[in-house]
C-alpha cells in the first residue's frame, strides 16, 4: 500500500507556508486530491497508514479553512473605503515599527565580565612626558572641539571650509564617525564632558534603519569596534545595545554563495556587492578577513552564535584553499570561491587580514591555538617572499604582483613592525627574538620614511630602487593623510623595548603635525610632504582621533594603562579585553555552546 508523507524538494516559491502548531510544513499549492502520480508528492510504504490519513484530512481541512478565511477577510476589504484601508494599513504598519523598538529595547543576557585591568592611570614617570602627553590630549581637544563646533553629527570634518566631510565607506548618512571612532580616545584620556557628549549624540541620533550603503569592513572596525570599546571602558549598555543593531544589520552582507561577505551592504535593503575595481568583483582579504574579533565579541556579549560563526566559516574556506607560495592574494571571488588576481600585500588590501589572526589568538587568551598556526605559517611565508634588504641596509615589506616582487611599501604596512612584536612571543621554534628585532627593522625603515621628507611625515607609499630608497616617487604617492600605522608601530615597539628612540620618533611626528597639519578649525593632511609650504587636503579623518592620537597618548603614558596582557586593540586601535574562555567556542559564557 502506497501513502504521501510530503513533498519533493523543489522551489519553495510554489508551495504556501503553514503554521500547524507542530512544527512548520511545506504544503504544495495545488490540488490536494491529486493522486500517486502527482510529480510533486513522493510515496512510500509503510505500517502507520491509519495516522498518516488523518493527518492528511486535518491537513486539507486546514487548508481549506484558511482559504475560506482569507476569502472572507478579502470580501470584508472590498466593502471598505479607500481611505479606511489606508488607515488600516498605517495602523499595521505602527504595530511592525512599535515591536521593532520594543526588540531593540531588550535587555541582552548577562555574560562574566572580562578582566577589565587598567581603564584609567598610566601616569608618567616625568614631568617631561607629563608635558608630552598633555599635549597629544589638547591635540585631541583641538580636533575634538572644532569637529563639534562645524562637524557634529557628520562623518568626519573639513577643518578649513569648517563643515561636515563624509565619502562613501559610510554611505550617504550622517552617522556620526567622528564620535563613535573618538570615544575610547576620549575616556582614557579623561575627556569625560566631551564622551558624554558622544554618548548623547548616540543614544538620541545614532540610527542604523537607513537607506543607504555602507562598507562593511569600515562600518566594522570603526562602529562596531568602536562602540564595543566604548561600552566595556565605561560599562554603559547604550553602546553595546546600539553594536548589536548595527551587526544585525551588517549580517545580510553574508548572503553569498560562498559565504564570504559582500564588501558593502544596503542598511535597509540588505543587497550587498563589491567594489567594481576589485578584481572582477571580488571580495578583499583585508575586509572579509577583519571581522573576527568584533564578531566573536558580538557572540560573547549577545550569547548568539550566528557571529562567531560567520568568521570562523571564513576561516575555514581560507584554510582549504591553496596558497601561491604560501601566500594569500588580496582578491577572493564570493560567487565562485576562487581567488581572484594573484596580488599579495601586507599594506592596503591585505594588512588587517594578518593582524587578526595574531589577535584572535591573543584575545582568546593564547587558547585559539588554530589562528597562531595561520598567522606563523602566513608571516613564515612573506619573510620568505615578500620582505628584502636594500642596497642601504633597509628591511622593507614588497609586494607581489604580476608574477614579481615590487619594491614599494605603504604607509598602511608600516603597521607590521607593531605586529611582528606582537607576535614575537608564542613564536614557533622560539624566535622570539627574531620577531622583535625583524618589528624594529621595519619601524626603523618607516622611521626613514619620514625623516627623509620636508615636513618629517612619512608619504603614503614609497619605494627602493637603485638610488631611491625609502621615499616616494610617483606625485601621487606623496600625501600625509594622518595615518597612524608608523605611530602604532613605535608605541608596540616602546612597550616591548622601552627604547627611547621610539619616544624620541613619537615625539618628532607628534610636533610635525602640530606644525603642518594643525589649522584654526581642527587637523588637516597634506598633499606634498616633499614640499616645504604644504597644500592641505581639508580632511580631518575619523582615524586620526581614534588610532594616531591614542597611540601617541599611550607611547607617553605608563604601561599601566591598558596592558597588552588584558587588552587587544582592533585594526582601529579600540581596545577589547582578552576573552579568558577556555576555548574558541566561547564556552565561557552559558548563552553560547
Ligand atoms: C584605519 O582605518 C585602520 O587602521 C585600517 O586597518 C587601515 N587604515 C586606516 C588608517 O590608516
Amino acid at each position: 500500500m502506497e501513502r504521501r508523507l510530503g513533498i519533493t524538494r523543489g522551489d519553495s516559491s510554489k508551495h504556501k507556508r503553514f503554521d500547524l502548531g507542530l512544527e512548520d510544513v511545506l504544503i504544495p499549492h495545488v490540488d490536494a486530491n491529486r493522486g500517486a502520480k502527482n510529480p510533486g508528492v513522493f510515496l512510500i510504504h509503510g505500517p502507520d497508514e491509519h495516522r498518516h490519513r488523518e493527518e492528511e484530512e486535518r491537513l486539507r481541512n486546514k487548508i481549506r479553512a484558511d482559504h475560506e478565511k482569507a476569502l472572507e477577510e478579502a470580501k470584508e476589504k472590498l466593502k471598505k473605503s479607500r481611505e479606511e484601508i489606508r488607515a488600516e494599513i498605517q495602523t499595521e504598519k505602527n504595530k511592525v515599527v512599535q515591536e521593532m523598538k520594543t526588540k531593540e529595547k531588550k535587555p541582552l543576557p548577562p555574560v562574566p565580565i572580562p578582566n577589565l585591568t587598567g581603564i584609567n592611570g598610566g601616569d608618567p614617570e616625568s614631568s617631561d612626558i607629563r608635558k608630552k602627553r598633555e599635549k597629544i590630549k589638547e591635540m585631541m581637544k583641538h580636533a575634538w572641539d572644532n569637529y563639534r563646533i562645524y562637524g557634529w553629527g557628520h562623518n568626519e570634518l573639513r577643518p578649513i571650509a569648517r563643515k561636515g566631510h563624509s565619502t562613501n565607506i559610510f554611505g550617504s548618512s550622517q552617522m556620526g564617525a567622528t564620535i563613535v571612532d573618538a570615544l575610547d580616545t576620549l575616556y582614557i584620556m579623561g575627556l569625560l564632558d566631551e564622551f558624554r557628549d558622544g554618548q548623547k549624540w548616540i543614544e538620541d541620533n545614532l540610527d542604523f534603519s537607513v537607506n543607504s550603503e555602507v562598507s562593511v569592513f569600515e562600518v566594522n572596525i570603526r562602529f562596531i569596534g568602536g562602540l564595543l570599546s566604548a561600552y566595556y571602558l565605561s560599562g554603559e549598555e547604550i553602546f553595546k545595545i546600539k553594536a548589536v543593531q548595527l551587526a544585525e544589520k551588517l549580517l545580510p552582507a553574508f548572503n553569498t554563495p560562498t559565504g564570504i561577505p559582500w564588501a558593502m551592504v544596503n542598511l535597509k535593503s540588505g543587497v550587498g556587492r563589491n567594489w567594481g575595481w576589485a578584481s572582477a568583483g571580488s571580495s578583499i582579504l583585508a575586509e572579509f578577513g577583519t571581522l573576527h574579533m568584533e564578531f566573536v565579541h558580538l557572540s560573547y556579549l549577545t550569547g548568539d552564535p550566528v557571529y562567531y560563526k560567520k568568521v570562523m566559516h571564513i576561516r575555514k574556506l581560507l584554510q582549504k584553499m591553496d596558497r601561491p607560495n604560501g601566500l594569500y592574494p588580496n582578491y577572493l571571488n564570493p560567487r565562485t570561491g576562487r581567488w581572484g588576481q594573484y596580488h599579495t600585500s601586507v599594506g592596503g588590501l591585505g594588512d588587517s587580514f594578518y593582524e587578526y589572526l595574531l589577535k584572535a589568538w591573543l584575545m582568546s587568551d593564547k587558547t585559539d591555538h588554530e589562528a597562531r598556526k595561520m598567522y606563523d605559517d602566513a608571516i613564515e611565508a612573506i619573510e620568505k617572499h615578500l620582505i628584502k634588504k636594500s642596497r642601504g641596509g633597509l628591511t622593507f615589506i614588497g609586494e607581489w604582483k604580476n608574477g614579481h616582487l615590487e619594491k614599494k611599501m605603504g604607509h598602511l604596512a608600516c603597521f607590521a613592525g607593531g605586529m611582528f612584536a606582537l607576535g614575537a612571543d608564542g613564536s614557533r621554534m622560539d624566535k622570539a627574538g627574531h620577531y622583535l628585532e625583524l618589528g624594529a627593522e621595519i619601524a626603523h625603515t618607516c622611521h626613514e620614511s619620514y625623516d627623509r621628507t620636508a615636513l618629517k611625515l612619512g608619504p603614503e607609499s614609497f619605494k627602493f630602487d637603485g638610488a631611491v630608497e625609502a621615499v616616494a616617487v610617483r606625485q601621487a604617492e606623496k600625501y600625509y593623510i594622518l595615518r597612524p600605522e608608523v605611530i602604532e608601530t613605535y608605541w608596540y615597539l616602546w612597550r616591548f623595548t622601552h627604547d627611547p628612540r621610539y619616544r624620541r620618533w613619537g615625539w618628532e611626528a607628534a610636533l610635525a603635525i602640530e606644525k603642518y597639519c594643525r589649522v584654526s578649525g581642527g587637523f588637516s593632511g597634506v598633499k606634498d610632504v616633499y614640499s616645504s609650504t604644504p597644500t592641505h587636503d581639508d580632511v580631518q579623518q575619523s582615524f586620526f582621533l581614534a588610532e594616531t592620537l591614542k597611540y601617541l597618548y599611550l607611547l607617553f603614558s605608563g604601561d599601566d594603562l591598558l596592558p597588552l596582557d588584558h587588552w587587544v586593540f582592533n585594526t582601529e586601535a579600540h581596545p577589547l579585553p582578552v576573552l579568558h574562555l577556555s576555548n574558541t567556542t566561547l564556552s565561557g559564557n552559558p548563552a553560547v555552546l
